[in-house]
């Protein structure tokens, strides 16, 4: 088929033959829009935001604009390939279904009747939907009795420690920013990844808000905030503290709202009355007067709102960082009001019914171990241990492209090529972990199968309907574990039900389907300002800062830093952050060429201070390098990145990058302190001109 022309984004005519479908974006992204699906003669012409949807208000982003290019890109995986030449050389052939089931069910059946631990699923969120993601799949790994997988890869840290704190992932209303009197864009670059977001922002912006950005690199989000904190990655806890010691000092203190809906205050105050902000400013590399700045604008611009991101919590102290984050709300009574307060996660709002997606009961009194997915490269390289368990033997990918994604590659991508690994991969494209594989089975998109979906940055449940047959011999990864299910002898008849049974189980009584297909979308019920007077989803009903059972946060340094790991400084001094790039969704259309085109080529932003001690040239090929491994790629030579530190744009894929590599190639394994998650922003690297 001919790719599409790139949409342009104006409103279509529709056609007589012509009809909308109601969908949802499925992408990895806090906004979760309603999307109308214009269909013309069974193909889906066109992809729109609802305009009824309050958050999406009509628009999507670029990328997601173009999705009929994506669903229709000539290089769409059609058919069920199974590997002739060595692993990875990239040699497959075209099989049937039958043949292609039968084979992955007889070797699977083999490893399992030895140990069905040896074999573990891997996926994330390429599709956020709760019927495509972890459904019919959960329960075919449960029914099995396959290795269990801590989902871990982008926002566990984060996720853990907010609900430490507010007992849960909850937070502010996405609409409410519009009336907020300060906005501090906390670790996320907004109009990159959170665009719908930046327009309440806006809003508020023009009813005169204050705009604070806190970030390393200098974004397109940054430029349009009244002020930019550039602070060095890993610092956050730290600024947090400072900010702390100045609403002690200038008595800027909620008292009332502390004794009555916090526990724990005094431990953490005796900490935080050691941060100076004259030592908040040397750990975090910014002015003592930044900091005292943004805690007066803090303290007296009310109602003061803070959109937290997950950029801020991919490094070692991460989780203490958005413990001690989420407390300052707290501090300044900012829940008071609907428009103050804090948004990291709103996914613990929707009455989401887990157990009967998928299914744990079906283990009965197995308890299989726990693979961490972040450490995956390490872990396909283990042998058999009692404290690791067998070796593993097999993989089944689904909604997630690890080779490209996952930190450390070097040991990712040799693990995934082991000859004795099997490697089921269920995609769209031949990604790089694709190429690894031994089955690639061809996938629906979005367009061509039925989902429900929660969001992370709102409050509305959408439906998400087929808008065209599937392409090729394309299957939902549904029909693909109901297959293996009844070619495996389970037997569970939760095994086989359908889509529609299964998106009607979402969420329970709370949102009936036949209601949500109806209407596109519907808001959650939830109280405006929801803990003005407390009622934290705690135990207690109070934020937790501190009890018995867990200390007060507190800052926690980089694994990699010139204070925690100088001999390593020594030799690699710059630290690297690798935040994604506009125009793709991780390593999502990065084989998009109308988004590839406007990307350019795999960079890294690097500040003259640094690229002209090094003789590095704008536009120059550099070698980006540490004991791990080494990256090629572009230097832009920018005042984007601070002194100190580098900027990798991510996340390509490795075969479209210069020598195969990603940045990736850089990244480690070890973990964040709450969460078990990666610290892809926690890493020391040195750069030349190449
Ligand atoms: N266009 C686009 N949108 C996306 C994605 C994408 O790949 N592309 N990814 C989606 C996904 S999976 C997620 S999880 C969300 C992520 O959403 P956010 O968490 O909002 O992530 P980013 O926009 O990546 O913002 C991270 C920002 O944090 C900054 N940062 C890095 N280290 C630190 C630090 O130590 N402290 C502070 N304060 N800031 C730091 C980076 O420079 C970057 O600008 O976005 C989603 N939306
Ligand atoms: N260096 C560095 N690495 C990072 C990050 C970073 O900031 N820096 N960000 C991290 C973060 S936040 C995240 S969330 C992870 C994301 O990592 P992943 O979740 O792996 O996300 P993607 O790279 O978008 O890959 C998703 C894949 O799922 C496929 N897919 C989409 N829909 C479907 C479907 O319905 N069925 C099937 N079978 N497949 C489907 C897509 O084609 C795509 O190849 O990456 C992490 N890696
Ligand atoms: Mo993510």
């Amino acid at each position: 088929m001919p790719p599409e022309t790139p949409l342009k984004g104006e409103c279509a005519i529709p056609h007589e033959s012509s009809k909308f479908v109601r969908a949802a974006c499925p992408h990895d992204c806090p906004d979760t829009c309603a999307m109308r699906v214009t269909v013309e003669g069974g193909r889906a012409v066109k992809v729109q935001g609802d305009p009824e949807h309050p958050p999406t208000h009509g628009a999507l982003c670029r990328k997601v604009s173009c999705y009929p290019e994506r669903t229709y890109h000539p290089e769409r995986v059609l058919h069920p390939l199974k590997r002739i030449g060595p692993k990875g050389s990239g040699h497959f052939v075209q099989v049937g279904w039958d043949e292609a089931l039968r084979d992955i069910a007889d070797r699977l059946q083999a490893i399992a009747a030895r140990d069905p631990e040896a074999i573990v699923p891997y996926s994330y969120a390429g599709t956020m939907g709760l019927v495509q993601g972890e459904s019919i799949a959960a329960r075919f790994f449960h029914a099995l009795g396959a290795s269990r997988l801590d989902r871990t890869i982008c926002a566990s840290a984060g996720s853990e420690a907010l609900a430490a704190t507010y007992g849960g992932k909850v937070g502010m209303h996405l609409e409410h920013f519009a009336e907020s009197r300060l906005i501090v864009i906390w670790g996320s670059n907004s109009i990159a990844s959170n665009l719908h977001f930046w327009s309440f922002a806006q809003q508020a912006k023009r009813n005169g808000a204050r705009l604070v950005c806190i970030d390393p690199r200098r974004t397109e989000t940054a430029d349009k905030c009244h002020q930019h904190l550039q602070v060095l990655p890993g610092t956050d806890g730290a600024l947090a503290l400072g900010l702390m010691h100045e609403l002690i000092a200038q008595d800027r203190l909620d008292h009332d709202y502390i004794e009555r809906y916090t526990d724990g205050w005094p431990a953490l105050r005796e900490k935080a009355l050691a941060w100076t902000p004259e030592r908040t400013a040397q750990v975090c590399g910014i002015t003592a007067d930044e900091v005292r700045q943004l805690a007066h604008d803090y303290a007296t611009l009310a109602p003061a709102a803070i959109r937290l991101n997950y950029g801020m919590q991919r490094v070692k102290g991460g989780g203490n960082a958005v413990r001690l984050i989420a407390v300052l709300p707290c501090l300044v009574g900012a829940w008071r009001h609907r428009a103050g307060g804090l948004l990291l996660s709103s996914s613990g709002w929707f009455p989401v019914d887990k157990a009967a997606l998928q299914r744990p009961d079906l283990l009965g009194a197995r308890n299989p171990r726990t693979v961490n997915m972040s450490t995956i490269g390490a872990d396909l390289l283990r042998e058999a241990a009692p404290e690791f368990g067998p070796k593993i033997e097999a993989l089944v990918v689904y909604n997630s492209n690890p080779v490209a994604v996952a930190p450390q590659s070097p040991q990712v991508v040799q693990g995934f090529r082991r000859e004795d690994l099997f490697t089921v991969v269920l995609e769209h494209f031949m990604t790089d972990t694709a190429d690894v594989a031994d089955y690639v089975l061809p996938a629906t998109t979005q367009l061509e199968h039925l989902d429900v979906h929660a969001s992370y940055g709102h409050t509305y449940a959408l439906i998400n309907e087929p808008a065209v047959a599937p392409l090729g011999e394309a299957k939902p990864n549904t029909q693909v574990f109901r297959e293996l299910a009844a070619r495996m002898r389970l037997e569970d008849p939760c095994l086989q039900e359908s889509d529609e049974t299964v998106a009607a189980q979402a969420f329970g009584s709370h949102i009936a389907l036949d209601e949500l297909r109806a209407r596109g979308w519907m808001k959650l019920a939830l109280p405006d300002a929801p803990f003005a007077d407390g009622g934290f989803p705690t135990p207690s009903g109070r934020c937790i800062i501190a009890s018995a059972a867990v200390e007060a946060p507190d800052f926690v340094p980089n694994h990699e830093s010139r204070a925690t790991s100088p001999a390593l400084a020594a030799r690699y001094p710059l630290a690297m952050i690798s935040p994604p790039a506009r125009n793709f969704l991780n390593s999502s259309f990065v084989n998009v060429r109308s988004l590839r085109d406007i990307e350019g080529e795999p960079l890294l932003e690097i500040h003259p201070q640094d690229a002209v001690p090094r003789g590095i040239e704008d536009g120059g090929t550099v070698r980006v390098f540490n004991d791990r491994g080494e990256y090629w790629c572009i230097a832009r030579v920018s005042e984007r990145a601070r002194p100190g530190v580098v900027n990798g744009l991510g996340i390509w894929w490795r075969k479209l990058g210069q020598r195969g590599t990603n940045v990736n190639e850089l990244t480690h394994q070890r973990l964040t302190d709450i969460g078990r998650g990666p610290c892809f922003y926690d890493v020391l690297v040195e750069v030349q001109a190449g």
